[in-house]
């Protein structure tokens, strides 16, 4: 047995704070990340005084400094965004970028859907479970057998669903569930888009324990049958213990909705207490190194 699998934080690390402008001056965190045109996108859920959350854009040529955009690129609209709009997930196919995001309102927290051709302007598609709470959606990155897949969170697992149309939603499994005694053993959701591997989809996701502290874990999926948790770490792959993730909004939170692959690393960005965004990788020799196990 070898090493558990961990992540290493970016040494200029928090990469993007709040800002003077109104509507980020308290957090910016949980943002989905995505590469176009030889830039990397960086759309992240902010708030400021209001305590409404809009999505905000922020540039960036090497991933690690970003240029922010002064105005939000998605701000509440509809009844179910009146608490505001959080947590995007991005996903690009047949080039077209689509978001999953929480709309959070009186009626609770709902899946949304927006489409993009351009990051920038989005058109929202819908609610797509509608008339349940729900949350951490994330479409995969390929139809599988055929159809569209994502995961999603009915409390407290992960769940599995498909669909041929993005907008409705079927054959819905709840396929992994929190572990008793082990830093997920409360509630469990999706982080980012799966990576590809040969041996399966790579999915770094979050788990909640009775301590609050919200810990990334790693596991890896059937490429056919994503059901399928083929390999599931139980140690987890990123604690709070860098100030910026002890201390902020909400303490001792590392959250992630999206990552990059680079020739040989995976870049997880996550939020950090709830207040900043932070980067952390994994070489893609240690995954296979964890995947050989
Ligand atoms: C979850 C989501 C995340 C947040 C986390 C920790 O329920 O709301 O946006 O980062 O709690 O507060």
């Amino acid at each position: 047995m070898s090493d558990p699998l961990k992540l290493t934080r970016y040494t200029g690390n928090p990469i993007l704070l709040p800002s003077s402008n109104v509507w980020e001056t308290d957090n910016v965190f949980n943002a989905a990340i995505v590469r176009h045109q030889g830039l990397v996108y960086m759309l992240y859920r902010a708030q400021g005084l209001d305590r409404i959350s809009r999505i905000g854009c922020a540039l960036s040529t090497d991933g690690h400094h970003f240029n922010r955009l002064h105005e939000p690129v998605l701000v509440p609209e509809t009844e179910f965004e009146e608490f505001g709009v959080e947590d995007p997930r991005i996903t690009e196919l047949d080039g077209v970028f689509y978001m999953l995001y929480t709309a959070y309102s009186s009626h609770g927290t709902r899946v949304a859907l927006a489409r993009s051709e351009n990051l920038i302007v989005w058109e929202r598609l819908g609610i797509v479970l509608p008339d349940e709470n729900n949350k951490d959606a994330v479409l995969f990155p390929e139809k599988i057998n055929g159809r569209y897949a994502m995961f999603h969170r009915r409390m407290p697992d992960i769940w599995l669903a498909y669909s041929d149309d993005l907008l409705h939603w079927t054959a819905h499994q709840n396929i992994m569930q929190p572990r008793p005694g082990l830093w997920d053993s409360q509630r469990i959701g999706a982080g980012g888009p799966v990576f590809k591997t040969e041996a399966g989809w790579l999915n770094f996701y979050h788990g909640f324990a009775e301590e609050h502290m919200y810990c990334l874990g790693v596991a890896l999926h059937d490429l056919q049958n994503p059901a399928r948790v083929l390999k599931r770490q139980e140690e987890p792959v990123l604690c709070p213990l860098a100030p910026w993730e002890q201390w902020g909004d909400v303490p001792n939170v590392v959250f992630t909705c999206g990552g990059l692959e680079t020739e040989d690393e995976y870049w997880i960005y996550y939020g950090g207490a709830d207040h900043v965004m932070a980067l952390a990788t994994v070489s893609k020799n240690d995954v296979r190194t964890w995947l050989g196990n």
